[in-house]
C-alpha cells in the first residue's frame, strides 16, 4: 500500500497525522490488514472483503452493539472497536481503522499450555460478560455460516463444478471425506439442542492478541462475524487451532496431530462455566470443527480458490489435508 494512499484514508477518518510507516500483515484469510505507524500512534487498518461480507453495515452493528455493552459491563480485556463507529467507502473498496493494541503480538501457532489457558480464559470471559445479553439484539449477517448441511450442499455444487484436474488430484481425499459427511449433519442437531449465545465464530489463533514476551492474552480480535450460535463453533475452532501445533497451514502433512494437554486444557477450562450439555459436546466441538474446515478447504479448492486467500498453487489442499489428518487425530480421542 502506498504512503499516499493510507494518508488519504487516515485524512478520510479525520487525523491529520503523518504516517511514517506501512507494514502488511500477512493472517488473515478473508480481509486485508495493514498496520500504520505515525510519529506518536499505530492503527490497523483493513480492507473488508465485501464478497465474504456482504452485509458489513449489520456486522459493524453486531460489533458496535456487542462492544458497547461490554464496555458497559467491565470486560476485563481489550475490544478495539472501529474508529469513529463507521466504515469508508472508497471506491469499491471498503476500509475501517482500529486503535492498535500497545505490546501486543499473534501467533499462528501454539508454543506453550499458559497461552491455551489464558485464551481460553478470554473466551470464557467473554461469554460471562454477554451471559445476559438478548442475542436477539444481533443481527445474523452471515446466514448458515457454521451449518453443517448448507457446508454439504456447497461441496456437493464444487464436485459438480470443479476442473477435471483438480478433481483428480483430490479423488482420495473426496472419497475419505463423503464417508464422514453426515458429521455435518449430527453437528446440526446437536447445536440446534444448546442455548443460543453470542459467539465469535472465529476464534482461531492468531484471532487472540497475546502480550508481548508473556503468555497474557490482551484481546479477541476480528469481530466480522460475531453472530448468536452454539458454543461449539467457538471452542471447537480453538480446539482445532490450539491443538495443532504445527498450524493449519504446515505442509508438512504426515506430521500434524493433536496435544491431548493441549484439549483437556480447553476443555477443563469451561467445564464450570457451560451447561452439561454444551460440555459433554466440547471434544465433538473440536472434531467437528475441523471436520467443517478440511470440508470448507477443499471446496474452495474445487472452487478455484475464490474464498480463501492463497500464496501458492494448491495451497487450499495442503490445508484441507493439513485439517483432515488432524481431524483423524481427533477421532481417535
Ligand atoms: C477465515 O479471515 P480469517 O482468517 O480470520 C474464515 C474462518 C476460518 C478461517 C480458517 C468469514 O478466517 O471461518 O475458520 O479462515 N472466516 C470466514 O483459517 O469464513
Ligand atoms: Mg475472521
Amino acid at each position: 500500500m502506498e504512503l499516499k494512499f493510507a494518508q488519504s484514508i487516515l485524512l478520510g477518518f479525520g487525523l491529520k497525522e503523518a504516517i511514517v510507516s506501512i507494514k502488511r500483515v500477512e493472517s488473515g484469510l478473508i480481509n486485508s490488514t495493514f498496520v500504520l505507524n505515525s510519529k506518536t500512534n499505530s492503527y490497523i487498518l483493513q480492507a473488508i472483503n465485501t464478497n465474504v461480507f456482504p452485509s458489513y453495515e449489520e456486522g459493524l452493528k453486531n460489533i458496535l452493539t456487542v462492544g458497547n455493552w461490554l464496555k458497559k459491563k467491565n470486560y476485563p480485556y481489550s475490544f478495539p472497536l472501529p474508529i469513529n463507529g463507521q466504515y469508508l467507502k472508497v471506491k469499491n473498496e471498503v476500509w475501517r481503522l482500529m486503535p492498535y493494541v500497545k505490546n501486543s503480538v499473534s501467533y499462528n501457532r501454539v508454543s506453550s499450555l499458559g497461552q491455551v489457558k489464558s485464551a481460553a480464559n478470554c473466551l470464557g470471559e467473554f461469554y460471562h460478560h454477554l451471559s445476559d445479553f438478548n442475542t436477539k439484539n444481533l443481527l445474523v449477517t452471515l446466514p448458515n455460516f457454521h451449518h453443517g448441511n448448507t457446508i454439504i450442499l456447497k461441496f456437493e455444487e464444487a464436485l459438480l463444478n470443479s476442473n477435471q484436474e483438480r478433481l483428480l488430484l483430490t479423488r482420495s481425499l473426496i472419497n475419505e471425506i463423503e464417508k464422514e459427511l453426515p458429521i455435518l449433519n449430527k453437528w446440526d442437531e446437536v447445536c440446534n439442542s444448546l442455548p443460543k449465545r453470542v459467539i465469535h465464530y472465529d476464534t482461531k489463533i492468531n484471532n487472540f492478541l497475546f502480550e508481548k514476551k508473556t503468555d497474557k492474552v490482551l484481546a479477541l480480535i476480528d469481530l466480522d462475524t460475531l453472530m448468536p450460535g452454539c458454543v461449539l463453533s467457538d471452542i471447537g475452532d480453538m480446539i482445532r487451532t490450539y491443538s495443532n501445533t504445527l498450524g493449519e497451514e504446515s505442509k508438512d502433512i504426515s506430521e500434524v496431530t493433536c496435544n491431548k494437554d493441549i484439549v483437556a486444557a480447553i476443555v477443563n477450562k469451561f467445564k464450570d462455566s457451560l451447561t452439561l450439555r454444551e460440555i459433554e459436546y466440547l471434544i465433538f466441538g473440536g472434531l467437528a470443527i475441523t471436520f467443517m474446515q478440511s470440508v470448507r478447504f477443499l471446496t474452495d479448492y474445487l472452487n478455484n480458490d475464490i474464498y480463501y486467500k492463497t500464496n501458492y498453487e494448491n495451497q487450499n489442499l495442503v490445508r484441507a489435508e493439513n485439517q483432515w489428518r488432524l481431524f483423524l487425530h481427533l477421532k481417535k480421542l
